[in-house]
């Protein structure tokens, strides 16, 4: 344990998630494990190794998915509300241990300890939701045309459904897929992000212990561990008939292909380019907070982070003065520190792209207003630290169109009305999320509009991250198309029937059509 994980009491928060020194993947109701090579875990905390997990191989795979297709089989038989109990007492298990967890995707991940314990709150919201919705899973009825039949679709439990899930949000987006999908009767195969094996393992561990006191069938919770080979087992598998994989777009397109090729069904969730529109009418204060939590939060690493603040020209130095001197207030250091806004990036990678999107920023002619870097010296020994920058660049440079997964901002300058802010806004590939910062209700509905923001979250007055679960959470263009979490989110979790009954003693035809024998 090295100094930082005795102080914040990480090996306290190992033991309660039942984590040992090497942990093994596998599926819920089962005494067998996962045979792959040994994954290393280290923190962006402090470099140091907090655990090991063994990957999955391919036979390993086959015994988890006939598994899990077995478990299905059982589960789906039972009643909607009977697996929503189950997923109640997983909440209250996850209730017991969001401090345990939150800090360990603290110390794992490096986001700011608020900022683990929020994203465990997003699994405890979406649990709750979900429980409520295992007695909502409503379909329609409608008039038959012909006499005497009764006409109405109904949802039935999928199959196996593969999640495919980014070291960015390590227990969140698994939460988000798997209520929903266990209250749909689906069995899930989980496969977490490499860089976070150990925050997967603890998850799973809690499913285990909830699911065997409540005899849930065996497979319904699985977890594998590895690098993309291990995804594309699933990718490329028929018997997993829903892909759910959050994470690049370059990944997206990858995954959206090998499903396609066998006409599978996915959910995708990829990157984006989340821009604010500071308007005339804009609250200055506010703004501010948005923007700089929407940048530098989680050090710029959420899909929701804001990457462009696009100002309207007669107030762009009052925003620009205010946005750069309250980046002056920012600490950087280490996250379970509560003193500390910002946490590292994930790894040297990550930090390799920062610096090559601040390089290239400058190559295309653009202006540093607050000056990056990657911290040394005390504190800051895995290298993984930088500091959140601010470049004033042009909407069309190569490196704003692209999404840097760091804290680095890009400020630009808009003249006319919100229709030319918008054009800038929607003038990317990607169309994740997005917001406008007035008091001018006409500005506001107008880029709330069909022809306002084309991205799949649009914020009046609050910044382009944070989103609620109770909403469908998910973009367009680029970002893919997938819907998760709130809202009718669930339906893509289950197969739709469409049921029409004849209770006549003759069988009419459908458009009127006459076949007589
Ligand atoms: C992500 O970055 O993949 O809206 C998810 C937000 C969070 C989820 C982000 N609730 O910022």
């Amino acid at each position: 344990m090295s100094k930082i994980a005795e102080e914040f009491g990480i090996k306290q928060a190992l033991k309660d998630l039942g984590l040992n020194e090497i942990n093994n993947g596998t599926s819920t109701g089962t005494d067998w494990f996962s045979n792959g090579e040994i994954l290393e875990s280290y923190s962006p905390v402090d470099g140091a190794l907090i655990g090991k997990v063994k990957a999955t191989t391919k036979e390993d795979y086959e015994k988890v998915i006939t598994t899990a297709e077995k478990g299905f089989k059982e589960w789906r038989t039972w009643t909607a509300p009977q697996r929503g109990e189950v997923v109640r007492q997983f909440n209250d298990e996850l209730r017991r241990l969001k401090e345990p967890l939150g800090k360990l995707v603290s110390y794992e991940m490096g986001k700011s300890y608020q900022e683990g314990l929020g994203e465990v709150q997003e699994m405890i919201d979406i649990c709750d939701f979900a429980v409520g919705l295992s007695r909502q899973l409503y379909g329609l009825t409608m008039h038959s045309e012909r006499p005497g039949h009764r006409m109405y679709e109904q949802y039935h439990p999928l199959g196996v459904v593969g999640i495919i899930s980014a070291f960015n949000f390590p227990v969140a987006v698994w939460a988000w897929n798997t209520a929903l999908a266990w209250v749909c009767g689906d069995a899930c195969i989980w496969k977490g992000s490499e860089k976070t094996p150990l925050t997967s393992v603890a998850c799973q561990n809690i499913a285990e212990r909830v699911f065997k006191e409540n005899d849930v069938p065996a497979g319904v919770s699985c977890l594998i561990s590895g690098d993309y080979k291990v995804g594309q087992m699933m990718t490329t598998d028929d018997r997993v008939p829903l892909i759910s994989a959050t994470g690049s777009i370059r990944m997206g397109k990858i995954v959206a292909q090998a499903v396609a090729a066998r006409l599978g069904k996915t959910l995708l969730e990829l990157g984006g380019n989340n821009a604010i529109i500071v308007t005339p009418d804009a609250n200055i204060k506010n703004t501010v907070i948005g923007a700089v939590f929407g940048a530098v939060g989680t050090c710029g690493q959420r899909c929701t982070s804001t990457r462009r603040l696009i100002v309207h020209e007669d107030i762009y130095d009052k925003v620009k003065d205010a946005i750069v001197n309250a980046y002056k207030q920012i600490r950087i250091g280490n996250p379970l520190d509560e003193n500390n806004h910002v946490g590292p990036l994930i790894d040297k990678d990550a930090v390799k792209n920062y610096q090559a999107a601040l390089d290239k920023v400058v190559e295309e002619g653009g202006k540093i207003l607050v000056e990056g870097g990657v911290l040394e010296g005390e504190g800051y020994e895995s290298g993984c630290y930088v500091k959140p920058a601010i470049a004033e660049a042009e909407n069309h440079f190569e490196i704003v169109q692209h999404e840097t997964f760091a804290p680095v901002l890009y400020i630009m300058k808009y003249s006319g009305d919100v229709s030319d802010a918008l054009k800038l806004q929607n003038g990317v590939k990607q169309g994740l999320s997005s917001a406008i910062m007035t008091n001018n209700l006409r500005e506001a509905e107008r880029f709330l509009s069909a022809e306002g923001s084309d991205c799949g979250i649009a914020n009046v007055n609050i910044g382009t991250s944070g989103a609620e679960i109770g909403g469908a959470f998910g973009g367009e263009k680029e970002t893919g198309g997938g819907r998760e979490s709130g809202s009718d989110a669930w339906k893509v979790y289950m197969r739709r029937q469409t049921n029409t009954i004849n209770y006549t003693t003759e069988l009419p035809l459908a458009q009127g059509i006459k076949f007589d024998l």
